[in-house]
């Protein structure tokens, strides 16, 4: 019986550190036609929420650990929210700006197995320098 208990003791040592704090982290569209935070770092099992406080924006994942399944788009002016399951570096942009630079990097769980492909994916010249200076800070 005392084994029983113990086992259990154990099972919840394991599992609620990674079920019950997974945090949700809000990023805004803002009026100069940004993310209001650029590079995010969560863990896996982490959410993040996309706030449409600005008109005309919207998230359109461009590369990820898995390039053959990205996280789902969002329309424009949509309320977005997404739960990272796959550790790696995630780029995204919103449609009507990325040639402009309106893009943000998610790291998930410390892990930048994939950065090389990220730093590959075809870019206007714009939206690649602002990747570089993120990707820099990210390093
Ligand atoms: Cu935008």
């Amino acid at each position: 019986m005392q084994i029983l208990v113990n086992i259990i003791l154990l099972l919840f040592i394991i599992i609620i550190p990674n079920t019950a704090y997974a945090k949700t982290i809000q990023i805004d569209f803002t009026d100069d036609d940004t993310f209001s935070k650029e590079i995010v770092y969560i863990d896996v099992g982490d959410t993040i929420e996309w706030i449409p406080k600005n008109e005309g924006h919207n998230v359109e994942f461009l590369g990820g650990p898995n390039m053959s399944s990205l996280p789902e788009n969002s329309e424009v002016d949509a309320f977005h929210s997404i739960t990272f399951e796959v550790s790696g570096v995630y780029l995204y942009h919103c449609k009507p700006h990325g040639n402009m630079g309106m893009l943000g990097l998610v790291i998930v769980g410390n892990d930048l197995h994939n950065l090389k492909e990220i730093e590959n994916i075809n870019l206007s010249s714009t939206a690649k320098a602002v990747m570089e200076k993120l990707i820099k800070s990210a390093k």
